[in-house]
């Protein structure tokens, strides 16, 4: 919805990277004048704050703020957010912007074709000095299957997809996705898992999807599958990937998101030669056009037609 006609007079928190914040302040500066737009700790009169975007919101948001209308998360995720905490009528909102979905596309898709293209086997190699060409498969002949159907796991399916790999998604309810194999809750998850060589992970933390990834779910895997893990790191069973590693269930894996973050130095998950690790960097929001997004979503509120990235509080995502 893009609406030009200004927007109630309202303070707009923002409670996350300061650095980030004045990228959206430029925004709203330009494109929501109306709107007092303010960077924590800086919160002005509390009482005019309506509207917060925070990675982590405030203690006693109802008390401090009794006006608040929306509170929005600062990323796609809203497994940082104590919903006992947050009252009950309070509309909680994730990010769905395009900057964010395409640094993911991007991560994922490096990730895959590194698997895909055996790079952890060359690089493991090359260490021991080893000229030793493999066989090169065609894309189509690689499954990927990712683990999530949303506003990420649509986008990098498409990608992957239109790079001629064979395609799958799994989700809760049923989705229809062109050329994509396309497999719905958990009486269908043996079908989509039995057929992969790439499993990528992009679901949310909820109380359904932590320990996740575990032995059980890895079993149901063809021998030698690998994993790229760009959801939560409560999602993974560590102990449980360890094992899949040391017997070959697993061959790699690709993992972006721990638990805790970061691993202790001495965990032995960060020297293990099948293991690459990033620290949580697959993705992240991009100022401008989050600011633009949210903008547009405070005149769809203001409209009473449905915010972009309405969290569902009873699904938790
Ligand atoms: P969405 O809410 O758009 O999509 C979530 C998907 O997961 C939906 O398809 C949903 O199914 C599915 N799902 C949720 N719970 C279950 C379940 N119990 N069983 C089966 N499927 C389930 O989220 P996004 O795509 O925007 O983001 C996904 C996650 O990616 C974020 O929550 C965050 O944890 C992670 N992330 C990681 C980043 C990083 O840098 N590592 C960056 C950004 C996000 P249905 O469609 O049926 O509702
Ligand atoms: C997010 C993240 O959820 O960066 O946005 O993990």
């Amino acid at each position: 919805m893009s609406s030009t006609a200004p927007l109630p007079p309202a303070t707009f928190l923002y409670k996350s990277d300061p650095v980030r914040g004045q990228q959206w302040a430029d925004v709203f500066r330009e494109r929501a004048p109306e709107i007092d737009f303010r960077i924590w700790p800086d919160i002005g009169d509390p009482a005019k704050v309506r509207f917060l975007a925070a990675w982590e919101p405030p203690e006693q948001l109802a008390e401090r703020f009794p006006h608040l209308e929306v509170l929005f998360s600062s990323g796609a995720g809203v497994d940082q957010f104590n919903f006992n905490a947050l009252p009950t009528h309070l509309p909680v909102v994730r990010m769905v912007e395009p900057g964010i979905v395409q640094g993911m596309v991007e991560y994922v898709t490096r990730a895959v074709l590194d698997l895909h293209r055996d790079m952890p086997q060359y690089r493991r190699q090359q260490q021991r000095g080893e000229w030793r060409p493999l066989p090169v498969r065609p894309a189509s002949q690689r499954r990927v299957g990712v683990l999530g159907l949303g506003s990420l796991g649509q986008a990098v399916l498409q990608q992957l997809q239109g790079m001629g790999f064979a395609c799958a998604g799994w989700s809760r309810s049923r989705h229809h996705l062109e050329g994509i194999g396309c497999y719905a809750g958990n009486d269908e998850l043996p079908a989509f898992l039995e057929k992969l060589d790439i499993l990528v992970c992009l679901l949310p933390l909820t109380d359904s999807t932590r320990g996740f990834l575990n032995a059980d779910l890895f079993s149901r895997l063809p021998p030698g599958t690998s994993l790229v893990h760009v959801g939560r790191g409560p999602q993974l069973v560590t102990s449980d990937l360890l094992a899949a590693l040391a017997t070959g269930q697993l061959a790699e894996a690709v993992l972006d998101v721990t638990d805790p973050e970061p691993l202790p130095a001495s965990h032995p998950v960060w020297r293990h030669p099948h293991v690459q690790i990033t620290p949580h960097i697959a993705s992240m929001t991009q100022p401008l056009s989050a600011a633009a997004v949210v903008i547009d979503n405070l005149h769809r509120f203001h409209a009473g037609t449905p915010m972009t990235g309405l969290v569902d509080r009873t699904r938790g995502y």
